[in-house]
């Protein structure tokens, strides 16, 4: 997902981080190793001494939908949402929030799973769109299910595309699909790398478990994060592989690439259940997470903050995955306005061990 350079009217942007996004306010400054004491910064790494760099401006002058098929007000709707996947907390947190919303709203809601399979999932939208839903909710597996959001506009349905894009040349916004709810996922690869610099004082060898190929956040976390280390020349990515978004994959990639790299010193993982089978991987090696090895990693599950406060990952940058009420909101709007944004960023939290204990209960 490319954020566009243009941007939300403030009243809209206002209204659409309400609801899932999160205010920056709990994000710390951030600073101290992971293992508690402070690295020592490297001279020609600025960016182990700067601030979080925290959210993204706001995208400005982002265009309405007014060509996607329209949706008519009503006292109660029917509609589905494709989940990609539910092999992972934050897939679950995602697919709970939908339903609860959707009871709380009356709306009858089907939901359909992936099993983290792009032809399961092409399928699945075809079967949903032959039950002709108000709404259609999608969260693509990858990029490449334009044709099937384009089918879906097609057929009359509004597409509203959830926590990941699909390529805009194959599926036009505010055409082809109403909107797409997401985080800036290059941000949060920014504020990843930031949170390594201040972990490792800017000198690591930097081992990184990319997810999903081919998905939006895969891609755009990559390339947030690469592009912001080569401010600090200590800071090098020695091997970088996709683990799927998994735990078991994280751990076992993780195993290979610690034995094929021993010289590395610090893995970024594009999500917690990967850092968190790395963590398995590093102990399994030998060493100690937190202090041989430092890790980093996205999305702020209850497991990736329970191992922050434990020291065994110096930092989490929150992805949010309670979609629910913010896509339902985005709905009715659309239904009595006949246009919203094509594109709805979401601003997302820090985690470090500053604030990692106060929010294990309340997340997911
Ligand atoms: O980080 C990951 C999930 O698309 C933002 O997908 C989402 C990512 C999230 O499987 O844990």
């Amino acid at each position: 997902m490319r954020v566009k350079s243009t941007a939300l009217a403030a009243g809209l942007l206002a209204v659409a981080l309400s609801v899932v996004g999160c205010s920056n306010d709990a994000a710390p400054s951030g600073g101290g190793g992971s293992a508690g004491a402070p690295a020592s910064a490297s001279a020609d790494c600025p960016l182990a001494s700067a601030p979080d760099p925290g959210n993204s401006a706001p995208p400005a002058n982002v265009p309405a939908s007014t060509g996607a098929p329209k949706l008519a007000p009503k006292d109660t709707y029917r509609v589905a949402f494709s989940q990609n996947a539910s092999n992972n907390p934050w897939r679950l947190a995602e697919t709970a929030s939908m339903q609860s919303e959707a009871e709380n709203l009356g709306f009858q809601l089907t939901v359909t799973d992936a099993n983290n399979e792009q032809a399961k999932q092409i399928q699945d939208i075809k079967g949903l769109i032959a039950q002709k839903p108000d709404a259609l909710f999608m969260a693509p597996i990858t990029e490449q299910l334009g044709n099937v959001v384009t089918e879906a506009a097609t057929a009359g349905i509004p597409v509203f595309l959830l926590d990941r894009d699909v390529d805009t040349a194959v599926a036009k916004p505010g055409e082809d699909y109403v909107t797409v709810i997401v985080s800036d996922f290059v941000q949060q690869g920014k504020r990843a790398a930031w949170a390594m610099a201040q972990a490792t004082g800017g000198n690591a060898k930097i081992i990184e478990l990319e997810g999903t190929t081919g998905s939006s956040p895969a891609i755009d976390r990559k390339t947030g994060f690469d592009e912001t280390i080569t401010q600090c020349p200590g800071m090098q990515v020695v091997v970088s592989q996709s683990a799927d978004f998994t735990r078991a994959e994280g751990q076992s990639v993780a195993e290979t690439l610690l034995q094929s790299h021993p010289d590395a010193t610090a893995i970024y993982a594009h999500n917690d259940e990967m850092a968190l089978g790395a963590i398995s991987a590093i102990r399994a090696a030998g060493k100690v997470p937190g202090q041989d090895i430092t890790v980093v990693s996205i999305d702020g599950s209850r497991d990736a903050l329970t191992a922050v406060d434990a020291g065994d990952l110096y930092a989490t940058v929150e992805s949010n995955p309670r979609f629910g009420p913010k896509a339902f909101e985005t709905m009715k709007q659309y239904a009595e306005q006949g246009q919203v944004p094509v594109q709805l960023v979401l601003e997302d939290r820090l985690f470090n061990r500053e604030n990692a204990a106060q929010n294990i209960e309340g997340a997911y």
